[in-house]
């Protein structure tokens, strides 16, 4: 699962991008790695998984992971190929979810594209460039839809009928939205278009050193009015300080976060809001007493596809999975004693799998 990081040049997404990297480093079991240079892959802080590993003691804890894309190259004019144009509408079409940096700090040496800052037609600069690009992709498919239509298969008139609905709401300039998203009759002929303003849309406040205060809120409340407007999440954080916070030891980490009266990092609170907004869940896996392990998942898969993410084989022949809520496991005290005390379900390949579920699954292959 990708998150992509956009904005406007200057707005603090590389600042952001090299916070988080930084804060995946630290512990050694973590798989933290930079798999290009601008794609980072970052742990998921889980009170849980602590808590689990706490009981278990074992040799390795394995978080759930999201992987960032730093992608660079938005100016007006993008879906026009200015800037880096094509390149950047590709790379945002690879992600599953968007994160957008608005910037909302002012710093005079740093320069603003547009001369002066506000966040509001900062973001509506955006989103014109996202839906003209989209707007490209619909009209592209329409023309040759109607090529189709011409053969005279009755298959492509629900998808035309859909599309041009999509094309009036595009020319009209406004994104496709959530809520909008594609039927499920038509999901396999048009899975292919990836459009932009459909995906899950998280807006960050990028706010001074201050934080909150004197023009920084008004700002924020712009951003999270912009957000409202368009169905879309927002947080605010001070991507420099989380910089500058990750570079220093845990201890003075923590004197850092309570001089800044902050209960924890804003990244943490990212990461998270992230994982909403991909729509995962976490279950656990316990193998012998050695690993302690997170595993995201899409909300609503079953069994058999959560036993696939693990091991092929595991999918292949599984026989069934022992599933215990991780609120009883950690009460019960013990992976036995929760079978004493009846907390464990035994359940089959279709078995919807919850939020916080412990499992193990048994196979035979
Ligand atoms: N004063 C201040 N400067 C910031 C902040 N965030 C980013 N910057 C600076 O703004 C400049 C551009 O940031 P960068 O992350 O490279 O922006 P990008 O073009 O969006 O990737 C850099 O010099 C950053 O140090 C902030 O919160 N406060
Ligand atoms: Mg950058």
């Amino acid at each position: 699962m990708r998150v992509g990081i956009i904005g406007l040049p200057n707005v603090g997404k590389s600042t952001l991008f090299n916070a988080l990297t930084q804060a995946s480093v630290p512990a050694e079991n973590y798989p933290f790695c930079t798999i290009e240079p601008n794609v980072g892959r970052v742990a998921v802080p889980d009170r849980r998984l602590e808590q689990l590993a706490e009981l278990i003691s074992p040799e390795k804890v394995i978080p759930s992971s999201i992987d960032f894309v730093d992608i660079a190259g938005l100016v007006k004019g993008a879906s026009q190929g200015e800037g880096l144009g094509n390149q950047f509408l590709g790379s945002i079409r690879d992600v599953d979810a968007i994160l957008e940096v608005v910037r909302c700090f002012d710093a005079p040496d740093v320069v603003h594209v547009s001369g002066a800052l506000d966040p509001r037609s900062d973001i509506e600069m955006i989103e014109l460039e996202l839906v003209l690009a989209d707007l490209d992709v619909v009209n592209r498919r329409l023309e040759k839809l109607e090529r189709q239509l011409k053969s005279g298969k009755p298959d492509y008139v629900t998808a035309y009928t859909y599309l041009k609905h999509l094309r009036s709401c595009l020319e009209a300039g406004h994104p496709v939205g959530p809520d909008s998203s594609i039927p499920a009759e038509l999901r396999t002929q048009l899975a292919d278009l990836n459009l932009l303003t459909e995906k899950p849309l998280l807006f960050i406040a990028n706010v001074g050193d201050e934080g909150l205060t004197g023009q920084a809120a008004n700002w924020w409340e712009t951003v999270k009015q912009a957000a409202q407007e368009r169905g879309a999440a927002a947080l605010w954080l001070a991507a420099k300080l989380e910089e500058e916070l990750w570079e220093l030891e845990l201890p003075e980490r923590a004197d850092f976060l309570a001089e800044l009266a902050l209960p924890e990092p804003g990244l943490n609170r990212l990461i998270r809001k992230s994982y909403e907004l991909l729509d995962l869940i976490t279950f656990f896996t316990i193998t012998g007493g050695h690993e302690v392990r997170a595993w995201p998942l899409k909300r609503g898969t079953e069994a058999l596809a959560a036993a696939a993410k693990i091991h092929t084989d595991m999918a292949r022949g599984f026989i069934r999975a022992e599933v215990v809520a991780y609120r009883d496991l950690i009460k019960a005290g013990s992976v036995a004693a929760a079978q004493k005390d009846g907390l464990m379900r035994l359940e089959g390949r279709e078995y919807k799998v919850q939020d916080g579920d412990v499992i193990h699954f048994r196979f035979n292959v």
